[in-house]
């Protein structure tokens, strides 16, 4: 039996261990609260349970003004239509989902690729300006992992060139920051309420507008420009989320501080278990931020730790435990976007080196502490 065989035996779990897995309330509590939208046949439209989860999410984050939406990606593409950016240049980062970047395209809006910082996967403010030419219309920076963006470095730039700031914020629900609520920050943030998110709706996401003029005109975009019954005052979209999807929503916020302390808790046995180790990189953590564990990231330098990123999340799929390489490949990978002039590798050093290195581990809230050592048993069993 060769040596990884070997070590697939010892390690194999006899379940698929999975990146994530949503939390969810007790069906039986999801069809008694669901009582009411069945009695009163109102499954869309800004319903009750909408209406109620939409206050709910902007309390919950310290923010006045939230819309909520079918998916994040939806909320993004009438996010950038909320601030009236026709057409030119929007500087963003290749190192995120594809929604991010698509959004720009659907917008007919050209992305330029500005390269990030090697610490947290956001865009490097250092590199940002000369990103910026007389074309740039908007910043898109992304929250990467849970870990926050230099707003205040990246908002500067943008004051002094006169652009709007839209964060995607997909990956930040429930993070805290001691300097004052995250999602207040810039002129829109966009969350991701999906399956795979911290806190879900099955699908949806909301916006956090600056003011209320835009609140309601995002609410007006996403619902087709509909302004009355016989009023349509834009050219809108359908991103509503019906009530289905807003009532999972109110019962999964009951029960999301219990799932973020859960996620907490897996974030610090990972690190206990992981800093330090030869070859092995965490995620920064930033002082006065609370964490909200939503991804559980680790960069493999190959020539250190002795083998590379690929053949441990090969490996580790053998023993049922299923990472993700989260962002391979980068945005500027893509057929449709690599012929752009900022994405030539060489303008993006440190996004093509973490989309080679990084790692993103299992962390869920109901996550077993005693599997989160199985897996770090493993990968420390896989070095070199
Ligand atoms: N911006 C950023 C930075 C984002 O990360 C995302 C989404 C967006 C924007 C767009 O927001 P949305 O339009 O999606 O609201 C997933 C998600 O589909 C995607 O929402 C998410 N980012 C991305 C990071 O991850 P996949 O292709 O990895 O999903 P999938 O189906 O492979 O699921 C991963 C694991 O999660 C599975 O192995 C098991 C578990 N899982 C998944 C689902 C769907 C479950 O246990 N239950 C489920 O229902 O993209």
């Amino acid at each position: 039996m060769s040596g990884r065989d070997a070590l697939i035996q010892q390690h194999r779990l006899p379940e698929p261990l999975y990146v994530t897995r949503p939390a969810l309330p007790s069906l039986e509590a999801y069809t008694e609260r669901l009582r009411p939208v069945w009695e009163k046949r109102w499954l869309a439209n800004a319903g009750d349970a909408h209406q109620e989860l939409e206050q709910r999410i902007a309390a919950f984050h310290g923010v006045e003004h939230a819309s909520l939406f079918c998916n994040g990606t939806i909320a993004m593409l009438v996010g950038i239509q909320s601030l009236g950016i026709a057409s030119g240049e929007v500087v963003t980062t290749p190192f995120t989902f594809p929604a991010t970047t698509h959004t720009l395209f659907w917008n007919r809006l050209t992305p330029v690729f500005c390269d990030i910082k090697p610490d947290d996967y956001t865009m490097d403010p250092a590199k940002l300006e000369r990103s910026i030419t007389r074309e740039t219309r908007a910043i898109l920076p992304v929250h990467v992992y849970g870990g926050l963006c230099d707003m205040d470095g990246i908002e500067a730039i943008a004051k002094r060139h006169g652009l709007p700031v839209l964060y995607d914020a997909a990956h930040i629900f429930g993070v805290r920051d001691v300097n004052g609520p995250p999602l207040a920050r810039g002129d829109v943030s966009v969350l991701s309420f999906h399956a795979t998110k911290v806190f879900t709706t099955a699908e949806g996401g909301a916006v956090i507008a600056r003011d209320a003029a835009l609140k309601r005109r995002i609410d007006l975009l996403k619902n087709f420009g509909i302004a009355g019954e016989e009023q349509v005052l834009s050219p809108g979209i359908n991103g509503k989320m019906s009530e289905l999807n807003a009532t999972l929503g109110l019962l999964n916020l009951d029960g999301v501080e219990a799932e973020l302390e859960g996620r907490r808790a897996v974030l610090r046995r990972y690190r206990e278990r992981l800093t330090g180790e030869r070859g092995l990189t965490l995620l920064s953590e930033h002082r006065g931020i609370t964490p909200n564990g939503a991804y559980m990231p680790v960069r493999i330098d190959a020539a250190a730790f002795g083998r590379s990123r690929d053949e441990v999340h090969e490996t580790m799929r053998a023993c049922n435990v299923i990472t993700r390489k989260y962002f391979f490949p980068l945005c500027s990978h893509f057929d449709f976007y690599r012929d752009l002039p900022s994405a030539r590798p060489e303008n993006l050093p440190e996004a093509e080196r973490a989309a080679r290195e990084v790692l993103c581990l299992p962390i869920y809230g109901a996550l077993e502490l005693p599997l989160v050592d199985r897996v770090c048993d493993l990968l420390l069993a896989l070095r070199g």
